[in-house]
């Protein structure tokens, strides 16, 4: 074997190991880079797990709204507060709409928006006061459940959600509101037959409000 020849081979063989050794170490890290792809995606476009999993229960949370207004209404027309009915159908219906844009923002993140068991709502109110006052309590509930996902998907650096849980946060300001200032208005005409007449009559005035905004809000968002 000439020397020319005998150097030729060393060095073929030299790149064999060399690749060799990198092509062993690649396969061996690479499970270790896997991690860093998934947060890489969760971060820049996929909610991450535990913000799907806050918003399913949201989900749960607004389709229960939905069903507790449905079960107050019905109370209300079988015991002749038409107007305290009107409100509180189109309350219903708003809260479906909250449902709805909540599946919707969570499909369209690359989440899966799931639906689950509902709680009974209560079919008996002692009042039209009971009923408000049972409205407001349910309301604080969801702007502390919104304001805690809300926290949640600043921890998780999850700035969109948090960016379009802002409308919710603003809806509930107004959602409280509304409900207290119903509230005063049924201590102040007091419980007796003429003030609640008075009362129902607001009501009825205050639901068709509701129904012309949210026929212009479904009109906007006619693609949701
Ligand atoms: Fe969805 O705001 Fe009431 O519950």
């Amino acid at each position: 074997m000439n020397f020319h020849f005998a150097f030729l081979r060393l060095r073929v063989f030299v790149v064999k190991v060399f690749f060799t050794l990198h092509f062993s170490f690649f396969i061996f890290h690479f499970p270790k880079f896997l991690p860093t792809f998934a947060n890489n995606i969760n971060t820049h476009s996929m909610v991450t797990k535990i913000i799907e999993k806050a918003i399913n229960e949201q989900i749960l949370k607004e389709e229960h709204s939905s069903r507790i207004y449905l079960s107050m209404a019905s109370w209300a027309q079988v015991n002749g507060f038409q107007g305290a009915a009107e409100w509180l159908y189109a309350q219903t219906d708003e809260e479906r709409m909250h449902e709805l844009k909540l599946i919707h923002y969570l499909n369209d993140r690359g989440g899966n928006a799931l639906l689950d068991d509902l709680e009974k709502p209560a079919g008996k109110f002692k009042s039209l006061l009971d009923v408000f006052q049972q409205v407001l309590k349910h309301e604080e509930y969801i702007s502390a459940s919104i304001n805690e996902i809300y926290a949640l998907s600043i921890k998780q650096n999850d700035y969109s959600t948090g960016n379009f849980l802002q409308w919710y946060i603003t809806e509930q300001i107004e959602e409280e509101s509304t409900v207290r200032a119903i509230l005063d208005q049924i201590r102040l005409t007091g419980e007796e037959k003429g003030g609640l007449f008075h009362m129902d009559k607001e009501l009825a005035a205050l639901a068709a409000k509701k129904r012309t905004s949210q026929l212009a809000a479904a009109t906007t968002n006619a693609g949701i």
